[in-house]
This record gives structure tokens, sequence and C-alpha cells, in this order.
């Protein structure tokens, strides 16, 4: 093939630029906050535990250790890892449980240090990152504010939303002030995985599929279900999901969904599930946008753009959890026109994002 290309062979003349949607970092204080959580046992979140217990303490082995270093840096170590692979621009977002897992007050105080950090490192390099604001939804009208200076001081694209917060989802309407906030402000919320939280994930620790194989799916899924059961779309009609690794499944799911959901709404079974002004597949056609973090995987990615549309499915890597520096090169390759290719790496995003 002729064309310029990287030192890893990947190609440097596309005719898109890659934007890379799901991508963690850390700051140093938060990470020494769960060291300190961990060691004390200060939290009741065995899933926290067997993640950050992973990632945090157990830096001998090589997976923890660069993973660590890694998510720290949000400079020239990290820029130098996406040009090896390829990635022009990465949207940043703190990594899971991110603040969700801390008291009250130390939950919001971080979240803002974490923006301010985030948002020196765009200020940086302002073609080569973007960013997510992190919140505290232990304080949902807090939250709301922070969302609120993070999108229209701060400049960032999205809010990002780790999963469950100590075990609440945001479909519970004491949270409805963040959604409420990110509907007026137009940002997308990413609603990101974290391990299930207590009372579910034992199970799943017992055999070792609790964190990225398996349990983040089912958590991060099962929250984008309530969400839509609850009410909350027909609320804020105009709020944006995105989902990572591929919609979480949910697409591949939605013909049963939306089966189900009339037939078990029809038969008033519970008090707690309600009619919807729309068919469940219906918000995850119109209000969610889905990434392939973690899911480079050809089949799967037609069949999303297929029942989703091609313009809600967009690249994302997940650095460093998920760091493949020759990944682009498989998907420059898909069996996909170049206006698809240059949507889902690009356009979708800047759209989406307002990049
Ligand atoms: C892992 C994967 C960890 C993802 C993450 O955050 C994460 C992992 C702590 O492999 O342990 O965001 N992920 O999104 O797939
Ligand atoms: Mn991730």
């Amino acid at each position: 093939m002729t064309g310029q290309t990287n030192k890893n062979g990947i190609r440097t003349d596309v005719g898109y630029k890659r934007i890379a949607t799901e991508e963690a970092f850390i700051t140093r204080e938060l990470l020494d906050i769960y060291v300190k959580m961990l060691k004390e046992g200060s939290h009741d979140d065995p899933g926290f535990g067997s993640l950050w217990g992973f990632y945090a303490t157990n830096l001998q082995a090589e997976r923890p250790r660069i993973i660590n270093e890694r998510l720290q840096d949000i400079g020239e170590r990290r820029i130098a890892d996406m040009d090896a692979a390829g990635i022009d621009v990465a949207i940043l977002s703190l990594t899971s449980p991110g603040v969700q897992i801390l008291p009250r007050d130390l939950a919001i105080a971080q979240a803002r240090l974490a923006n301010d950090q985030l948002a020196d490192a765009v200020r940086k390099y302002p073609d080569r990152f973007a960013g997510l604001v992190a919140v505290a939804p232990q304080a949902p009208e807090e939250a709301a504010k922070e969302l609120e200076r993070g999108i229209k001081e701060l400049g960032f694209k999205g809010v990002i939303i780790n999963s469950h917060t100590q075990g609440e989802y945001l479909s519970d309407q004491k949270f409805w002030p963040i959604l409420e906030a990110a509907e007026a402000c137009d940002a997308p919320i990413y609603l990101h995985p974290n391990t299930l939280p207590k009372g579910m994930v034992e199970p799943f620790i017992e055999c070792g599929l609790d964190g990225a194989i398996f349990g983040f799916g089912v958590e991060t899924s099962f929250h984008m279900l309530r969400i839509i059961t609850s009410g909350a779309l027909d609320r804020f009609p105009n709020l944006k999901f995105v989902l990572g690794h591929l919609g979480e499944a949910l697409q591949y799911w939605m013909w049963r969904i939306d089966y189900m959901h009339e037939a078990t709404v029809r038969s008033k079974r519970y008090e707690s599930l309600k009619p919807l002004k729309k068919k469940p597949s219906d918000y995850l056609k119109e209000n969610v946008w889905i990434t392939t973090s973690g899911q480079q995987f050809e089949p799967a990615i037609k069949y999303a753009q297929e029942v989703l549309g091609k313009d809600r499915v967009m690249y994302a890597m997940d650095y460093p959890y998920q760091y493949v520096p020759q990944e682009v090169a498989d998907l420059d390759n898909m069996d996909m026109s170049p206006e698809d290719l240059k949507a889902f790496y690009q356009t979708n995003a800047e759209k989406l994002f307002k990049l």
C-alpha cells in the first residue's frame, strides 16, 4: 500500500481524524485516596476492592504498574502513545468509579480538582485533548452546578458518570437535577461502567468475571435500561447518552426488551414498570450514541450501525485499559465506504460533542 505511515505502520493520510472517545485518566490525589481507602478498608464495596486492589496496590505486576503510570499522565507520554497508535484526539474522562465511591464532601472537592487539572491539560494541548466533566452524584444539586461550570467555564464536551453511585442509579428521581442540567447544557452523558454494587458483585468476583470481561457490561446495560424504563427520557426528551463497549450489548437485546416491556406493562405485574411514550428501542435509537471501546470487532460494529444508524456509532480505544497500538490499522480496513469510516472515526463525535 502506498501512502504515509507512522513507525507502527499505521496510515497517517487516511482523510479523517481518529477521535478516541472513552479515554481514562486519574489524578494523583484521587489515586492516593483510593490507596488509603483500600488499606484502611474504609469502603463498603467489594467490586471496588477487587478492581482497585488490583490496579492501585499491586504495582509489582506488569499490567497494574503500566496502567497506573499511564492513567496519571495527561501530557507528553500520553500524546506519544496516541501518536504511536494513530489517535489524533482523545476525549478524556476520570476513570471509574471516579469520585462516586467517596464520601459526599470529599467527592465534591475531588471532582472539582480533577476538572481543573483536566481543563489545564486541554488548554495545553487543545488540538489533541478534549474533556468530560466529572461530578459527584452523591450531591445532585452540587453536581448540576459543577456540570454547568465544566461545560460553560471549562469548555468540556459532556459529562462522565461511572454508572452506579454506591448502589444508586440515575433512574432515581433524586438524581434528576443532574439530568436536567445535562439537558439544559446539551451535554451528552457518557454512562461508563463501574463494578457491580455490593449485593450483586460477589458471585461475579467468585468466578473472576466482575471486571471488564463481563461484569462491567452487566452493570452498565442494566443502568441504561433502568433509566429508560423509569421514564427519565420522557421527562428529559433531549438528553443524550453515550454507552461504550458497543452499547453494552443493548442493541442485541432491544427486540426482546420491546416485546417484554409491552407485555409486562400491559399485565400490570409491577407497580414500578410504567407505560412509556415510546418503545424502549426508540430511546436507544434517539437518545443514545455508542462507542467501540474494547470491542474492535467488525461484525458487531456493522450490526450496531445497521440497527442504530451509522451516525450513532463512534470509535473509542479505552486507553490505557485496552491500549492496542495496532487496532486502528484493522479498523481502517473495515469493509466500509470512506464516508462511513470518516463518520465512525471523526464526524459523528465532532457533531455529538461539538468539537
Ligand atoms: C478496565 C476497563 C478498567 C475499563 C476501567 O476503569 C475501565 C479494566 C477502571 O480492564 O480493568 O474503564 N473499560 O472501560 O473497559
Ligand atoms: Mn473505560
